[in-house]
């Protein structure tokens, strides 16, 4: 019987502190931070997180402007909207929701966002800060499953922890925040040869290749700590799943986190404290 980490818990938690913070900082400032999404079409994954992103802005006291676009909107529009927000004083934080339509190439749109309000931590500058351990923004699913295992005790240090996945958005960030941790980590992917072999050795395991309940029971070393990435519809049932088979997994891992209610509240949580952290450092730079 593994325990379950709560992401949507230490979500609360953090979501409590940082509303009182909000206040703090307000009356000192005498502004609110501010955090602009923009939401390109209507994919309905990306309306219902566009959505919790702008809901946690409420309860956490940040002000939030979401603004939507059609599909069809061009390359040059949505570029020229960043860049009125870039020049915008009163905007702390910019994001834009992904995936963007196939006419539009995102690392053009990423990349010209000012790193200083890049609250996703996508932007190049922010990619290169980790990786050189300089100050920068840490994208927010990385930072979230870094904070879960903190939250729930585990020791990463000298631990060999497994990343199942190589994206620029989680693992490969992820990978780097747990190696900075002191864990040895490996990481493994599509091409990956004997991968429940490695699997078998990892002490964590971070799900996170996009697959529904790829992760199988026998994959899983007894008592290894399993977080699940995974944002992933059922085909049959249409609900959310994870990358991890968690009735078959539970039995063996010693913790692990569900999805919904785990690492996807901790993503939109991060955002927040990414947002107050860029809010800060633009007015102390006043
Ligand atoms: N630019 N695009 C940009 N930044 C991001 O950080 C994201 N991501 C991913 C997709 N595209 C992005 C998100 O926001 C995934 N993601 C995300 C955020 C929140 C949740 C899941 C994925 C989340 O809150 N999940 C809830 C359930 C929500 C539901 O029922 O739909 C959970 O408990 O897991």
């Amino acid at each position: 019987m593994a325990t379950v980490i709560s992401g949507k818990e230490l979500a609360t938690i953090r979501r409590n502190s940082m509303k009182e913070e909000v206040i703090e900082f307000g009356k000192k400032y005498n502004r609110l931070p501010h955090l602009v999404v923009i939401l390109v079409g209507d994919n309905p994954a990306s309306v219902s997180y566009v959505t919790g992103k702008g809901k946690a802005c409420e309860e956490i006291g940040i002000k939030n402007t979401t603004i939507k676009k059609p599909e069809t909107i061009s390359e040059k529009e949505l570029l020229d909207i960043i860049d009125e927000l870039n020049n915008d004083s009163t905007v702390d934080g910019i994001l834009v929701q992904l995936p963007l339509p196939k006419h539009i190439n995102p690392d053009l749109v990423i990349n010209a966002i000012t790193p200083s309000k890049d609250v996703d931590g996508f932007h190049p500058i922010n990619v290169a800060s980790l990786y050189l351990k300089q100050p920068g923004i840490v994208s927010c699913t990385p930072k979230g499953i870094i904070e879960v295992l903190d939250f729930a005790n585990i020791q990463i240090e000298g631990k060999h922890a497994v990343v199942i996945g190589r994206s620029n958005i989680v693992g490969m960030p992820v990978s780097k925040l747990l190696l900075d941790r002191n864990a040895t980590v490996t990481i493994c992917h599509s091409r990956t040869k004997n991968l429940a072999e490695i699997t078998n050795t990892a002490d964590i395991i971070i799900a996170a290749v996009g697959k529904a309940k790829f992760v199988k029971a026998e994959m899983v070393r007894e008592g290894a700590v399993v977080i699940d990435v995974g944002v992933n519809r059922d085909e049959v049932t249409g609900k959310l799943c994870g990358d991890v088979d968690f009735k078959d997994v539970e039995p063996k891992a010693s913790y692990i986190t569900k999805v919904p209610g785990g690492i996807g509240p901790m993503t939109i949580t991060c955002l927040m404290e990414n947002t107050l952290e860029c809010y800060l450092k633009h007015m102390e730079e006043k």
